[in-house]
């Protein structure tokens, strides 16, 4: 055993020489709950590179992809107390958190991707990520999440009223639970990773997701309507634990920050093409993609859900100014 340890330890050093690469010093180990290769999981690795890079390989990023440090509520509470540095979630699973995210994450608050960048690239994009730093935790970047569509089992949804009685699940935030219970529909929050097997069992009749997601997680292959309808466009999210990040110097936070920023136009590429290449497998493999609706009746819908979230005149204040952006 020993003997095995002080052989692949000399192995390591004859490729860490060979590729004249630094031993880290600092590896920051990065949660997501999406699989290798997923724009997320290559957006991190890639900020990865660009660290490593400028810092001379002092610095690291190690991505533990498909939800190997455990499911997005989970590491979200590891990340606060510092068992994990670095994270990539939904902004949906902090909206019971930090009240701020909920504004992103309200149906139909975006009217197209160019009006989410806009607001996220700018000042109110700025004001949510400062939130985090109120709940031990550093907002770095915004990622894309495209948009999420409603899908199930049982039948092709063409309007409102074909939600009725259906049950969905929904990330755990209880701005998903009211905007289904508002369409008529029963929610179920429960944890990505559950969601295959209880569609499958019939324990629930769909979930709602972006083409990427419902694609990688073979979701299609066990709710085989899709209803283009477009509910909402939630901002995903990289943030770092503020113990770990307290740890480093300011001239690496620098670089961190800076590195999770350049990691965005890329992500944005890396998104696009995965969007098109997800939603290709799945019509292939005949899915009833229903594209045909009108989203009028979804959005006079919300009505009760701006009422019940958007409570304070903070928050009222970041929905008007984000109405406002062009
Ligand atoms: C995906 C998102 C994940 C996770 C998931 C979910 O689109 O990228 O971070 O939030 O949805 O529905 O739980």
């Amino acid at each position: 055993m020993t003997a095995l340890r002080t052989g692949l330890a000399a192995l390591a050093a004859t490729t860490a020489l060979a590729t004249g690469a630094l031993a880290c010093e600092i590896t920051l180990r990065s949660s997501d709950t999406h699989p290798e290769g997923y724009p997320t999981v290559a957006a991190v690795e890639y900020m990865g590179d660009l660290l490593e890079e400028r810092s001379g390989g002092r610095l690291c990023i190690e991505v533990y992809h498909s939800a190997q440090l455990g499911q997005e509520a989970d590491t979200i509470e590891q990340t606060q107390l510092g068992v994990i540095d670095m994270n990539r979630v939904s902004l949906g699973p902090f909206n019971n958190i930090i009240e701020e995210t909920k504004v992103f994450s309200l149906p139909f608050i975006f009217r197209s991707t160019e009006h989410m960048h806009a607001v996220v690239d700018g000042e109110i994009g700025d004001e949510v990520l400062a939130a985090f730093g109120h709940h031990n935790l550093v907002g770095l970047a915004y990622f894309d999440g495209g948009s999420r569509s409603f899908y199930n089992s049982e039948r092709p949804i063409r309007s409102i009223e074909d939600m009725a009685g259906l049950s969905f699940r929904v990330m755990q935030s209880d701005v998903f639970v009211d905007m289904v219970d508002a369409l008529g529909a029963n929610a179920t929050p429960m944890p990505f990773g559950e969601v295959y097997s209880a569609i499958q069992t019939g324990v629930i009749d769909g979930a709602e997701n972006n083409w990427p997601s419902y694609e990688s997680t073979g979701h299609f292959e066990v709710a085989g309507y899709y209803t283009l309808n477009q509910h909402l466009m939630v901002p995903e999210v990289l943030v770092m634990s503020q113990a770990s990040w307290n740890r480093l110097s300011a001239e690496d936070q620098g670089l961190i920050r800076q590195a999770a920023r350049d990691a965005v136009p890329h992500m944005r590429e890396l998104w696009a093409a995965r969007e098109a290449a997800s939603e290709e497998i799945v019509r292939a493999a005949g899915v009833e993609v229903i594209e045909e609706i009108d989203k009028t009746p979804f959005i006079e819908a919300m009505a009760p859900v701006y009422e019940r979230h958007v409570t304070s005149d903070a928050l009222r204040d970041l929905v008007a100014r984000i109405q406002a952006v062009e």
